[in-house]
């Protein structure tokens, strides 16, 4: 009796179990579907021991991203058209000024999502650093189309920034998952200055004679010039 309920339970389970998709329906899926292409993440540095892009000609594609990661100093990515050089192009894409400073540990970003396989020429907008040569074309049609609008560039007298962010996203990284190392880190002390070489002896005697009428008239300068003692602390000197 008992088998008999157990065998009859067992049949039960298996019809109720989904029959098994015919083997080849999934396979053709796959096979036939188109396949897609991997958007990309393409690093440029920004600025640095040299204000420059590296590198400073990128071929993307429609849905690629431009990570610019600021480096030293403190720059922008500006877009220009191809025949004003070094001026930001109304509705153009501009991330502000993004610096980096020493002992900093993680990096300004701007991600730029590519919208067109066109030519995009770019700039820093920073003091001069596009009449220096800060700039990169964004699929350029030739290496020659970098080098006349780096000359374009360079025969410019100023820049013309932008005002508002936009064609990107900002962020920040790790430095340690940077495409650049940093520059060293100046030395917070000034170096000693170069020994200056001893006056002559009969010139600093006029100077030496004329110094007490200058002193005479310090203290009262610096008298005038004394902050007066806030009432918080007269209270308490007094
Ligand atoms: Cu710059």
């Amino acid at each position: 009796m008992r088998l008999l309920l157990v065998s009859t339970a067992l049949v039960a389970v298996v019809t109720a179990l989904p029959k098994p998709k015919a083997a080849h329906s999934q396979e053709r899926d796959i096979i036939y579907r188109p396949a897609k292409r991997q958007a990309k993440v393409i690093p440029v540095v920004v600025g640095g021991p040299q204000d420059t892009f590296v590198p400073n000609s990128v071929t993307a594609a429609v849905g690629d991203i431009i990570q610019f990661q600021f480096a030293n100093g403190n720059h922008t990515v500006s877009q220009s058209s191809a025949d004003i050089a070094c001026t930001q192009l109304e509705g153009g894409v501009y991330s502000g000024h993004i610096p980096f400073v020493d002992a900093q540990t993680d990096v300004g970003t701007f991600n730029m999502p590519v919208t067109t396989a066109e030519p995009m020429f770019l700039f820093c907008a920073t003091g001069p650093h596009c009449q220096e040569g800060q700039v990169m074309v964004l699929n350029p049609t030739s290496g020659q189309q970098v080098l006349d609008y780096t000359k374009l560039s360079q025969a410019t007298t100023k820049s013309v920034d932008g005002t508002t962010a936009v064609g990107g996203t900002a962020a920040r990284i790790a430095l340690t998952a940077a495409a650049f190392s940093p520059a060293p880190v100046q030395d917070a002390a000034a170096p000693p200055p170069a020994e200056a070489p001893p006056a002559p002896a009969e010139s600093a005697a006029p100077a030496a004679s004329s110094a007490p009428a200058a002193a005479s008239d310090a203290p009262a300068a610096a008298a005038s010039s004394a902050a007066p003692i806030p009432a918080v602390l007269t209270g308490i000197l007094s």
